[in-house]
């Protein structure tokens, strides 16, 4: 045990020891990354009751944690961007002065760790050493966020090396806000959600988190660094830091092309990255590099992308061995469960795993549930977390240190109305325009009280850490210097009819409209003019062995003129707020967009010229 620290890398020894200092841990314990600590974390979380071990039959190496049910998703009304200037945290963030911001987190973080033990995890976002890679410390005094790091991240001596080397790093504290005082008994999730703040400073680098346990709060390689900090990182070196899934999707012929895709959260992207292709596309196979975040950068001309994270922390309702049997592989053993139910026999089960719900579960909190109960056994936002390793579809390249050139760009929401289940605009400008005014409907992915519908450009909106209007110039920048930037596409899962139901199978179905994307990106693939782009017709799309009749295929990809009139029109509650810094471009494509919605609309009320008989189906061209 001890309270002093130093590893000879001099800026990490100052500012552990001043941590330490501040926060007072009863001892420091520095993270290797290695089997034998993974153990060691396993086994004091499952003495003090954090962990369940789970059936080593069923679920080897494998356990369950129940979050306290007040720290259960990112927590974005305590989330703070602290630049020096307001202005530079634009209006899609919460600003806090930064000076005053820290004075507050001094007294909160003073004594903090006490009867604790202080983590020092150094990691790397990236294969260690990459050019695309950057290295973080976090603190903490939670053993399950040292546990999960273990698994998001790159941790280790590795990584301690490049420190040595002189490689700068992100300083990354955290603590539950929980001291434990001489004589009191521990919970099994401390936390203090009455104080929780997370609050980042890009000029120093620097984020602290007080309060939750739970992933993107206290993990905070993901979205503090990979995303907040990073987007303001890569804005200054001239890359991008997103909020997407990145995958090869390979041909019969062998051709590996490279996809990335900014869903929202909770809108598909774990998903996506690991899907199996229905048999009727024989010979299309897609492989798997990342889940959640990907870094890119120009090249020589092109765009490589790296996945910064080690690790998936995906939502576990849903998954199924037919929604997505790559993750029900990859969970089979060594993972942890946070917020899951168990069930009798020591295994783990949520909604949609199984069509009939065991007649017995322990819930998500620990009591006893049966089917007749109204509430979720497993909470929505329940998670699992297991390394990238355990995925079966791994691309063999994704742990290159280049990363992979990057073929296509695709983004969408979750919209039940209006938007169509897939389109490709007609260039960067374009695809920047419809991925910057890109609709989602609220998921249990963040805290409640959102808006039914919220505009999420990039699926950005909670993790760009600097103004949102300089974000869309920079993605406009990053495409202007690219000799054939590759191709922007919208898609939409989530469409439905009159009665509510989907219109489109999703899951491994996505793989029809991942194909067409592919082959348009390579210049093949036929398609029709909308006003919203490039859209496949019927008998464009590879729709062999799925029932989809002309009717409901018409049904998800309408444009009706007068509905996408008035969606269109409230991208301008979106801009306001940023009209000062919003680049023109951006402004021109809207105008364009709105004028072709028009035309489209009054050739709509004259008879249909070629046999088209819906109003805005998709003209040939
Ligand atoms: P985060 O980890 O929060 O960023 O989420 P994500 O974008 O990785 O989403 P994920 O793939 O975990 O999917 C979230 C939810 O949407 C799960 O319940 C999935 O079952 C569901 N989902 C994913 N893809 C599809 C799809 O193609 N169609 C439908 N209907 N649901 C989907
Ligand atoms: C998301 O909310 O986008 C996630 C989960 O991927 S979290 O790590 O909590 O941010
Ligand atoms: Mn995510």
């Amino acid at each position: 045990m001890r309270q002093s620290f130093s590893v000879g890398i001099a800026a990490l020894d100052t500012w552990v020891q001043s941590i330490a200092e501040l926060c007072e841990p009863a001892c420091i314990l520095l993270c290797d990354g290695s089997q034998t600590e993974r153990a060691e974390l396993t086994r004091q979380l499952l003495a003090n009751g954090t962990l369940i071990a789970l059936n080593p039959k069923k679920r080897p190496n494998s356990y369950l944690c129940r979050s306290d049910p007040r720290d259960v998703a990112r927590v974005e009304s305590r989330t703070f961007v602290c630049s020096r200037s307001e202005a530079d945290a634009g209006p899609s963030n919460r600003w806090r002065e930064p000076v005053g911001m820290q004075a507050e987190l001094l007294t909160a973080f003073r004594g903090c760790m006490q009867g604790r033990t202080l983590y020092v995890i150094p990691f790397s976002m990236g294969p260690v050493g990459s050019p695309l890679a950057r290295i973080g410390v976090e603190l903490t005094d939670s053993p399950y966020v040292a546990l999960s790091m273990q698994i998001m991240t790159r941790v280790g001596s590795a990584v301690l090396a490049e420190l040595e080397k002189g490689a700068d790093f992100v300083r990354c504290l955290h603590s539950i806000g929980a001291p434990l005082l001489e004589g009191q008994t521990d919970v099994a999730w401390p936390c203090n959600p009455e104080r929780t703040t997370i609050a980042h400073f890009p000029e120093e680098r620097a984020v602290w988190s007080f309060g939750s346990g739970y992933g993107g709060n206290a993990l905070l390689g993901k979205k503090c660094f990979a995303l907040r900090l990073a987007s303001v990182m890569a804005r200054e070196e001239g890359w991008l830091a997103e909020h997407m899934a990145l995958l090869g999707v390979t041909s019969p012929s062998g051709e590996r092309s490279y996809v990335a895709a900014a869903f929202p959260s909770a809108c598909g992207k774990t998903n996506f990255a690991m899907l199996v292709a229905p048999p009727a596309l024989a010979g299309w196979s897609v492989s798997t590099l990342g889940d959640d975040i990907a870094w890119i950068r120009p090249v020589a001309g092109r765009l490589r992308a790296i996945n910064p994270e080690n690790g998936m922390f995906g939502v576990a309702p849903g998954t199924n061995h037919r929604t997505n049997p790559n993750a029900m592989r990859a969970i089979a053993a060594d993972t942890l469960f946070t917020n899951v139910a168990l069930t009798d026999d020591g295994d783990v089960w949520w909604e949609g795993m199984t069509e009939e719900p065991p007649t017995h579960l322990i819930d998500w909190r620990g009591r006893d549930w049966t089917p007749q109960l109204r509430e979720p056994a497993a909470h929505p936002n329940s998670r699992f977390t297991t390394p990238l390793e355990r995925c079966p579809s791994l691309d063999p390249n994704w742990n290159a240190a280049e990363g992979v050139p990057l073929d296509a760009i695709v983004c969408g929401g979750r919209m039940s109305r209006d938007m169509p289940l897939v389109f490709q605009t007609f260039d960067w400008e374009h695809g920047v325009y419809a991925a910057a005014t890109m609709g989602s409907e609220a998921t249990a992915a963040a805290e409640s009280g959102l808006p039914a519908i919220r505009r999420d450009p990039m699926a950005m909106l909670p993790f760009c850490g600097y103004h949102m209007a300089d974000y869309f110039a920079h993605w406009l920048s990053i495409g202007a210097q690219l000799a054939g930037p590759p191709p922007i596409f919208r898609v939409n899962w989530f469409r439905r009819d009159d009665n509510g139901r989907l219109l489109w199978p999703g899951f491994g179905d996505n793989a029809r409209v991942l194909v067409w994307i592919v082959e348009r990106a390579r210049g093949r693939g036929n398609a029709l003019v909308s006003p919203y782009g490039f859209q496949p017709g019927h008998a464009d799309l590879p729709l062999a062995g799925l029932e989809l009749p002309q009717a409901q295929f018409t049904a998800l990809m309408q444009i009706d003129a007068t509905s996408a009139e008035s969606e269109a029109r409230t991208h301008d509650e979106l801009f306001a707020p940023m009209l000062d810094r919003l680049p023109p471009a951006l402004l021109r494509q809207r105008d364009l967009l709105r004028q072709r919605l028009q035309s489209d609309a009054s050739n709509a009320s004259l008879p249909a010229a070629n046999g088209s008989s819906a109003p805005s189906t998709p003209s040939a061209a």
